[in-house]
């Protein structure tokens, strides 16, 4: 047998296999399908669903941060207390001088129109910010980790000095003992 004559044979084995296959599949196709998820092609779809959801739902509880703001109801008890006010072109911060390690709650208040408090660190991160109100006191609660020289800026424009309303807290680490 030469060769040519055997890959024409093999090749008109492999024409005779892919017709038949395609023969096999043209007949199959007027059946009628009965293969259990014809009944509900959804099924899936709808257990995907619940499974999405559900993990969805764990992902979201497992991830989600503690809330960034102070309940105004209820602040934290034994915090040491700040009292804040805001005013065109100042801070007064009453003390101005706080442990670390332990909540501090500023009570914020404005003396006359609504300024920003704005808490940055050495790099000027702002860690944290509540509106001062004139007529309000907000409540912010925030613990300082590390001791150092904490910014204080305004966030909210006040008028033509806005930029010059900064001011300072000294955050002194906590004396031995003291600690809860
Ligand atoms: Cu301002």
């Amino acid at each position: 047998m030469t060769p040519q004559y055997l890959a024409w044979t093999i090749s008109l084995v492999l024409i005779f296999v892919v017709t038949l296959s395609f023969a096999w599949v043209a007949v199959k196709s007027r059946e009628p399908i009965d293969n259990g998820v014809a009944s509900n092609p959804y099924r899936l779809r709808g257990i995907l669903f619940w499974v999405l959801l559900g993990l969805g739902a764990v992902i979201t509880a497992v991830t989600v941060p503690p809330p960034l703001y102070t309940a105004q109801d209820r602040p934290p008890q034994s915090a040491q207390e700040v009292e804040v006010v805001g005013g065109m072109w100042y801070w007064q911060l009453q003390p101005a001088q706080v442990e670390s390690g332990r909540p501090v709650l500023f009570n914020v208040t404005s003396a006359d129109v609504n300024h920003g408090l704005g808490i940055y660190d050495q790099d000027l991160r702002l860690l944290t910010q509540v509106q001062a109100m004139p007529g309000y006191v907000n409540k912010l609660a925030y613990t300082f980790a590390q001791p150092g020289t904490y910014r204080i800026m305004c966030l909210e424009y006040c008028g033509l000095v806005h930029h010059g309303m900064m001011s300072s807290l000294e955050v002194i680490a906590a004396e031995d003992g003291d600690q809860p």
